[in-house]
């Protein structure tokens, strides 16, 4: 199989650490979108994917999926052992639900900010941005305060759970990891005063899956390098 993505980016290393924890990077070969140039926005990406966003996984037969929580919810049940996404009703239920508030408090504000509180990836995203008024980085500012504001809520959490699912390290721990992440190489702050928080990212920081290559961190340098 083929992931399209480009190597360091938050929503890479999501699917990076689902390769590595379930023990499939070997099977993978990687295709590198070049996002400053916006190749994810010509009509050969954008037939595969029409939000025009990566990562992008392809088989063999042509078999195609794009969302990290879709590529990350296939993945994780190919060996009929799902762990990332739940096995009982109520796991999946709760990991869904654990993840999507992940990306509304977090994810998604954080995005909002480094695309139009920054300078984002550059100008050749320019005709896919939303329209300029006066108001636009001020908006993505506001957006990363939001952030921010969100990320009280885990750290509140994870006083009374070990994982932000529960008590196993789920697709939900891997959203938050790479958002925070996102969210300090975007140039935003988490406070150091959200120990649990804090203590919850140095742990899942230290899991082999997140370690290793295909997992490695997310490095704000590679948003703004070429290639
Ligand atoms: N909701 C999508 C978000 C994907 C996303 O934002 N990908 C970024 C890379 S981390 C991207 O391709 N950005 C290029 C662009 O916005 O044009 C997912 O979960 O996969």
């Amino acid at each position: 199989m083929k992931i399209y993505d480009r190597e360091g980016t938050p929503n890479a290393a999501r699917i990076r650490i689902v390769l590595a924890e379930k023990g499939l990077d070997d099977q993978v070969e990687f295709v590198t979108v070049d996002l400053i140039a916006a190749d994810q926005k010509q009509p050969g990406f954008l037939a595969k994917n029409p939000i025009g966003k990566t990562p992008l996984l392809e088989l063999d037969d042509g078999f195609i999926l794009s969302e990290s929580t879709a590529i990350t919810e296939y993945l994780d049940n190919l060996d009929g052992k799902p762990r990332l996404t739940g096995r009982t009703p109520r796991e999946k239920a709760t990991i869904h639900m654990m993840q999507r508030r992940v990306e509304q408090l977090v994810m998604e504000p954080v995005d909002d900010f480094f695309h139009y509180g920054t300078t984002g990836l550059g100008p050749a995203l320019a005709p896919w941005r939303m329209p300029e008024w006066a108001g636009r980085k001020e908006w993505g500012e506001r957006r990363g305060a939001q952030a921010v504001r969100g990320m009280p809520y885990f750290d509140a959490l994870l006083r009374t759970q070990p994982f932000v699912a529960g008590d196993s390290f789920s697709m939900a721990d891997i959203t938050l990891w790479a958002a925070l992440a996102f969210a300090r190489g975007a140039g935003l702050t988490v406070d150091p005063a959200l120990t649990a928080l804090a203590e919850w990212d140095a742990r899942v920081a230290e899991l082999p899956a997140v370690t290793n290559r295909s997992g490695q961190a997310f490095r704000p340098e590679d948003m703004t390098r070429r290639g």
